[in-house]
């Protein structure tokens, strides 16, 4: 089996580089010192999380030098995400901290003001490359209609003519108005912004290419340039709410507002399939990413058996979107061993065994609670804080838990309210959204806008926004909280609950300008499938990433 070496610099999550390389037939070497990188033939510096402290890591374990000498010797080299930004002088995330300075530009941070930053979701990578004959070819796989998955908040603006004068060829994207560097290659470099590891079939022909030195190669016939469409697609979620049944299996569980019990035939949990299997169904229909929520996580587990670790595992083995574990995810007194488990502790469990991002629930809410009652004050304690210090804010999700309160008029609650058009049972016109926890079973006198404002503040990177009213109304997505919520944050925020078939979805897009949308029930039934989904949108005019095979 040939061999590529990964440089461990403690630069977040590699599990899934490490699945997508073992999946294309190569096998890794970790380099854990820098008197291993003249081991490296073809080296790969991944690289999750902030700049300043993944080069800080980086230069103080003395890499900087063997890393250069590598490039410098011509040998292959491939920088991913962080990885990419070192390579270049610096970069706004952290201005005290260079970078390696082999490109010379530096990295901003993407405007708010138009959209949600981190960008997040599937964009191009674009290359107008020709080869001698003036035909287009792609390079190191790229293809101008492939979409890849990104997660960033900083990039280096696109400069026409700026990297390619010094011999760089550029693959762009535009998020808003802002054209980016998505990936650069030259000589033996290639560089993603984007995860290929992540990319699904598009991401994994990258990595291919790189691993096996085919730097350009014929686009095929249906990949005209004309055929680009440039701009981040809507990104379209499966979520598994799992769960073990009362026969002891973890099964994929689905409620009609948060109640999963079957109404008949003894009260049993309902039982709509296996988790991997499930995932692997949704990835191969296309779904951009795929959540498991641990429904019943609050009850006591040990922690070495907590019961999404086995699922992560192999999900990440064969399914290359990103995946998000939530449930369960805060500080934990082990049944077993009696220690106390920090919430970074037990995230990290989970990006080990594969996972790219943790939703966190119900302790979001008291530590937005906290927030509130100490006047702002961020302590660097909660799990928000820590999770997002140690690995990015793009890898915290926030999941809201929802429910309306109705109330006569704006002025009748402290609460955010607003006006529906939906009145509650007494005709009344104003609602709130209360914020539960422990999966809508304890309501808490917090509304959805404090929590949302409060969590981006400790360092959430994405809000995934449930509705427990629609949860399995099959009825249509909230699209009022929807509003709500993305006029008080900059972050992504997902849509959830309450989709039953496409125009779902169409309807979400059109109707408020949230970042993705999820779907559970209608996708387990069998009623829709997520390449339908898709279908519709790109029907109705929404950009879409489709399948490749
Ligand atoms: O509080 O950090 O341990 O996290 C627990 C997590 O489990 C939270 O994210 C919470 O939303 C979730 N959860 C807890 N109980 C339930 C339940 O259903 N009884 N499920 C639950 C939340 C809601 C969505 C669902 C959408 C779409 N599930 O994820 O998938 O509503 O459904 P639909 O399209 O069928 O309408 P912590």
């Amino acid at each position: 089996m040939p061999t590529v070496h990964l440089l461990d610099y403690a630069a977040g999550n590699v599990r899934s580089l490490v699945n997508a390389i073992e999946k294309l037939g190569w096998q890794v070497e970790w380099i854990r010192s820098p008197e291993d990188v003249a081991k490296a033939e073809t080296l790969i510096l991944p690289g999750v999380g902030h700049f300043g402290h993944c080069l800080t890591q980086f230069a103080n374990a003395g890499y900087v030098e063997p890393v250069k000498a590598h490039i410098n010797a011509g040998k292959p080299f491939m920088g991913i995400c962080v990885g990419i930004q070192a390579l270049f002088e610096g970069s706004a995330e952290n201005p005290a901290v260079p970078g390696l300075g082999i490109i010379k530009s530096r990295l901003e941070r993407f405007k708010n003001d138009d959209k949600s930053v981190p960008h997040i979701g599937w964009n191009s990578a674009n290359t107008a490359s020709k080869d001698e004959g003036g035909e287009a070819q792609s390079v190191y796989g790229l293809r101008p209609e492939s979409k890849y998955y990104y997660v960033h908040s900083y990039a280096v603006p696109y400069r026409p003519g700026e990297l390619e004068k010094d011999g760089w060829t550029v693959a762009t994207a535009r998020y808003g108005s802002e054209e980016f560097v998505g990936a650069v290659a030259r000589d033996n470099v290639l560089a993603t912004q984007f995860h290929p590891e992540k990319s699904g079939v598009a991401g994994l022909r990258v990595l291919k290419a790189f691993l096996s030195g085919h730097k350009l190669s014929p686009l095929p016939p249906s990949t005209a340039p004309s055929a680009t469409k440039e701009g981040l697609t809507r990104r379209i979620i499966a979520c598994l709410d799992v769960r073990t049944n009362d026969q002891g299996d973890l099964v994929v569980t689905k409620g009609d507002q948060y109640d999963v019990r079957e109404k008949s035939g003894g009260n049993a949990v309902r039982n709509l399939g296996k988790p991997v299997q499930k995932a692997q169904q949704y990835y191969e229909q296309g779904a951009d990413e795929v959540t498991f929520l641990n429904i019943t996580s609050f009850r006591d587990t040990p922690v070495k058996d907590l019961p999404m670790l086995e699922v992560l595992r192999q999900t990440s083995a064969t399914v290359f979107v990103p995946l998000t574990i939530g449930g369960g995810i805060r500080e934990t007194l082990d049944p077993e061993t009696g220690k106390t488990v920090s919430a970074l502790e037990v995230a990290t469990l989970y990006f080990q065994s594969g996972a790219d991002k943790i939703s966190i629930g119900s302790d979001a809410v008291t530590a937005a609670e906290q927030y509130w009652a100490s006047d702002r004050v961020l302590t660097g304690t909660t799990a928000i804080e820590t999770i997002s210090e140690a690995y990015g804010a793009q890898a915290v999700v926030v999941s809201i838990d929802p429910k309306r309160v109705y109330v006569a008029s704006a002025t009748s609650t402290p609460h955010h309210t607003i006006k529906t058009t939906t009145p509650g049972p007494k005709g009344e016109e104003y609602c709130w959204y209360a914020c539960t926890t422990k999966g809508g079973r304890e309501t808490r006198d917090l509304d959805v806008v404090q929590l949302a404002t409060a969590v981006e503040a400790l360092g959430a990177g994405e809000l995934l926004l449930n509705c427990i009213d629609k949860d399995g109304t099959n009825s249509g997505f909230d699209l009022e909280l929807i509003r709500s919520v993305k006029g008080a944050v900059r972050i992504p925020v997902i849509a959830s609950s309450g989709a039953g078939n496409a125009g779902h979805f169409a309807e979400v897009f059109a109707e408020t300008d949230v970042d993705a949308a999820l779907g559970a029930g209608m996708f387990h039934r069998g009623e829709w499938t997520v390449k339908q989904v898709k279908e519709e949108l790109g029907r109705q005019g929404l950009m879409v990433r489709g399948v490749e095979e």
